[in-house]
């Protein structure tokens, strides 16, 4: 019953996430998919290697030759065929589905092109019952392009390990939703999975073994992966807590404060070489993540670690009368080297709440969404990604949040309209303490895609009742292309993170 619902939307309608602008008419055709043909005006890497994936993902069963299909094809014509992936890269594109269906896409640049061979092969239609592929509803005109630049998952690859083609696997699901951003939390207290050039112990005494690190060759792979989807890809470095792993390797530029405490450590802002150390340590993985955007941590710092006589008698020196003029001290220093190596730096909100970040730093907010205001009329750029108590946030790991909840929060609520360009979007945050490979798909998806439906569509694209059918099929479709979904409405675990 549901499902005969289902499939009576006109298609152009049920795209996920939902598209800026659409029209749509009420013919079939049926296409032949072993003549279908994938053309460009002008091309490029990343667009050859879509049209290799795409192809299987518009047809992905084997058929026999269907008596009335229409040798069809689709043209991509890209306007820029050298634009860099970046912040704020244009994403738009143009969709026509002609009654001949042929297919024509239009769009500035590749990234846009790769939106919208997404789109098209959410419009293919596969019939069971004949097997004939076919596009219904047509002709299609769409006309789209994201609402916010910044449409982000963080993974914790610290507490629990992700193998490589576990992660390829995530792309390629965020890529589904349209998501360009793969912010990757990499080092914690728990592991170092991380290979470094310069300083090979760390991951070798601060990884779970071996066996649960990446390599050189690893990150690399992933990081062109992710490229070749649209999908930038942002390193964290947490710090200056939430780095115990390192210290197992490098004690001598954690505070002394908490030497002896096995969960908690802070690196030493007193010791000139602890940022050195850090500077060579970022410069080798500047090479490896070319993104012009660096993610340095600064969350929940234990700051009594900074309370020993060594750092009270420099904090004394520097004139520093408290641990806040300490982790200022700390960002600064941090942003520093950042700018250095050619980075804009992204910090956790404490660095806004706590600090004084250089004006040109992004405050991802985690604590109450409230803070996104004071964010962006302090003058800074802002990601919202707000825990919400885990009822009423972005935070995916626990899953008391329904799809519900996370559909209708706002990212620009209270914020005034010359301050918005400084939102520049949010994030899903899949912390990875309850949460391992085992989990990690069904635990984010489908929330995550009310997430990306947010962060994509226009903001009038805020009634559940109204996405409840997009979004089961759009899970559907997760289920038919690997991606291990979850259901619907069914949360199934209740318990939030300890
Ligand atoms: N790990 C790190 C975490 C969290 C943060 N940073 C976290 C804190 C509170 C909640 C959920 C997650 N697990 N490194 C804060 C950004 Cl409720």
């Amino acid at each position: 019953m549901f499902q005969a619902l289902l499939w009576q939307l006109p298609l152009a309608a049920a795209l996920w996430p939902k598209p800026h602008i659409y029209t749509t008419g009420s013919t079939t055709v049926v296409v032949n998919p072993s003549t279908y043909s994938f053309q460009a005006v002008a091309t490029t890497p990343e667009l050859e290697d879509a049209f290799v994936r795409y192809r299987s993902l518009f047809f992905p069963h084997s058929t026999s030759p269907a008596p009335q299909a229409l040798d069809a094809g689709l043209v991509v014509d890209i306007f820029d065929t050298k634009a860099d992936l970046i912040l704020g890269a244009d994403e738009s594109y143009t969709l026509d589905i002609n009654l001949d269906g042929t297919s024509v896409v239009a769009a500035k640049t590749v990234w846009g092109a790769l939106r919208a061979l997404e789109s098209l092969s959410q419009l293919v239609d596969f019939n069971f019952s004949t097997g004939q592929y076919s596009f219904s509803g047509i002709p299609v005109h769409i006309e789209d392009a994201p609402r916010f630049p910044h449409r982000g998952i963080l993974i914790d690859s610290g507490r629990h390990f992700e193998s490589v083609p576990q992660v390829k696997a995530f792309l390629d699901s965020m890529a589904y939703a349209k998501m360009n951003v793969l912010h990757w939390h990499l080092t914690e207290d728990e592991s170092f999975p991380i290979a470094s050039r310069s300083f090979p112990e760390l991951p070798q005494k601060g990884a779970y073994s071996d066996f649960e690190q990446y390599t050189w060759e690893d990150i690399a792979e992933v990081v062109k992966y992710a490229r070749m989807r649209g999908i930038r890809v942002i390193p964290e470095f947490d710090m200056p807590g939430h780095s115990t792993s390192w210290r197992n390797s490098h004690p001598e530029i954690f505070a002394e404060g908490c030497l002896s405490q096995s969960s908690r450590g802070a690196f030493d802002p007193a010791n000139n070489q602890t940022f050195s150390f850090l500077e060579a340590a970022l410069k080798d993985w500047s090479a490896l993540f070319p993104d012009g955007f660096l993610h340095l941590g600064s969350d929940e710092v234990p700051a009594s670690c900074w309370n020993n006589t060594k750092d009270l008698a420099w904090m004394k020196t520097m004139g520093f009368s408290n641990s806040s003029d300490v982790f200022n001290y700390f960002v600064n220093q941090m942003a520093g080297i950042s700018q250095k190596l050619g980075r804009q730096t992204i910090f956790w909100d404490e660095a806004f709440l706590s600090a004084k970040p250089p004006q040109d730093a992004v405050i991802q907010n985690w604590h109450d969404a409230s803070l996104m205001q004071k964010i962006v009329d302090a003058g800074y750029r802002a990601i919202y990604s707000s825990n919400g108590g885990y009822t009423n946030g972005w935070y995916l790991d626990g899953l008391k949040a329904t799809w519900e909840n996370m559909y209708v929060l706002e990212p620009l609520t209270n914020i005034s309209s010359d301050k918005a360009h400084l939102v520049i979007g949010g994030e899903g945050c899949m912390w990875g303490e309850t949460v391992d490979p085992s989990d990690l798909e069904f635990t984010v998806w489908p929330r995550a895609a009310a997430i990306a439906e947010r962060l994509w569509s226009d903001p009038s694209a805020n009634s559940t009742a109204e996405a409840e059918p997009r979004l089961q099929r759009f899970r559907c479709q997760l289920l038919a292309r690997g991606v291990h979904s979850g259901v619907v409405g069914g949360q199934g675990r209740d318990a939030p993170p300890g």
